[in-house]
């Protein structure tokens, strides 16, 4: 029997909706395949505990977490309770740094049934490599004076090591897909950072020679993943451009509820963590109407991390059935609950 150790965090706002909702999820598909088996273990780590802990996680937090297998969060944010760099930096941004999840990996597609603004919704199937270490997610800088003089300096920070560490999984990963990298810069009007960012991709290319690449700027990469979706396979991106464009892959899916992500620790060290793409969504708390699917096949990413791909090609499949059969919730059009879509997952999984 493989017995997978997962602290979850739910978090804020939806994230305590969906968190259950797709923990459920796991627990069918432990009961469908006899030889695995998950143990659960919840963490209260978000707003609401900042306002009675004054952090978002106790001192000791990282040192509970580091030895669980790995980490299922819903969303970190609530801005009534706490400033959102505030509670982004004390709990998902400090875990993804202090365990080295320095890859984020963000597969984007229109799922069957639902409505993306695209033509050809089909063309639109693709993966997002995003540095998730440094880049433009920096906290050096700093600001001076006060009033109209005031001054605020934010740098971004590119290691050589950090940028072709990223560049090298985009290419890894393009080998077992279409072979074609596309690297996401913006030489043109950033004076230092991007255009070493060229350069590195440049020099990572070389070693893949069966591997196509081109290198647009972030601006017109946006724009042609609404106009010729076709063009893409993987997109290394930075920090920041990697967040932006994957929110814009996101509304091409139909919403931001869709959308799944997996924070990689590549060596091995510490817990790898898995988020979907949302936030927590303040606007519909409480309504059982936050869309389950981007945690469920944020689970299928964990399934696939821990080499059980056949399963979590299984669940995919499931959810796109689902979404086939129109069981969605508003945010893609339908009128169904967190509640029903779950549970019409869960029984087709189990059929
Ligand atoms: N699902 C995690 C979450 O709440 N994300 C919200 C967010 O603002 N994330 C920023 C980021 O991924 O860097």
């Amino acid at each position: 029997m493989k017995n997978i150790k997962i602290a979850t965090i739910p978090g804020d706002g939806i994230g305590k909706e969906v968190v259950p909702a797709a923990t459920e999820v796991l627990k069918a598909v432990s009961e469908v395949h006899g030889g695995l088996a998950f143990d659960f273990t919840d963490f209260p780590y978000s707003c609401e505990y900042y306002l009675e802990h004054g952090d978002m996680m106790p001192e000791d937090g990282l040192e509970r977490l580091k030895d669980f297998d790995s980490i299922f969060l819903g969303a970190v944010g609530n801005v009534n309770l706490v400033p959102d760099h505030i509670s982004l930096w004390g709990l998902l941004i400090k875990i993804r740094r202090e365990f080295e999840q320095v890859i984020n990996i963000r597969p984007a597609k229109v799922m069957s049934g639902v409505q993306s603004p695209l033509v050809n919704p089909n063309d639109f199937d693709l993966i997002v490599v995003r540095e998730n270490s440094e880049g433009e997610y920096s906290s050096v800088g700093g600001r001076i004076y006060r009033g109209e003089d005031e001054i605020a300096i934010q740098n971004g920070i590119f290691s050589r090591k950090g940028t072709e560490r990223a560049m090298r999984f985009a290419f890894e990963l393009a080998s077992n897909r279409k072979k074609h990298v596309t690297s996401a810069t913006k030489s043109n009007g950033i004076y230092h950072s991007m255009p070493f960012w060229d350069e590195v991709f440049k020099d990572v290319s070389k070693d893949y020679p069966d591997i196509t690449t081109d290198s647009q700027h972030i601006d017109a990469l946006a724009a042609f993943f609404v106009t010729h979706p076709e063009k893409f396979d993987v997109i290394v991106a930075s920090n920041l451009f990697g967040d932006i464009l994957t929110d814009l892959g996101a509304g091409i899916m139909g919403s931001v509820g869709i959308a799944p992500a997996a924070n990689i620790n590549v060596n091995g060290k510490y817990p790898s963590m898995f988020e979907p793409v949302h936030g927590s969504a303040p606007d519909i708390i409480g309504k059982g109407i936050a869309n389950p699917i981007g945690q469920i096949w944020t689970a299928k990413m964990m399934l696939d991390h821990f080499g059980e791909e056949e399963l979590g090609t299984v669940l995919l499949d499931v959810i796109e059935s689902t979404t086939h059969d129109r069981i969605l919730t508003p945010d893609i059009g339908g009128k169904h609950t967190t509640r029903e879509v779950t549970d019409e997952i869960i029984k087709r999984l189990k059929a």
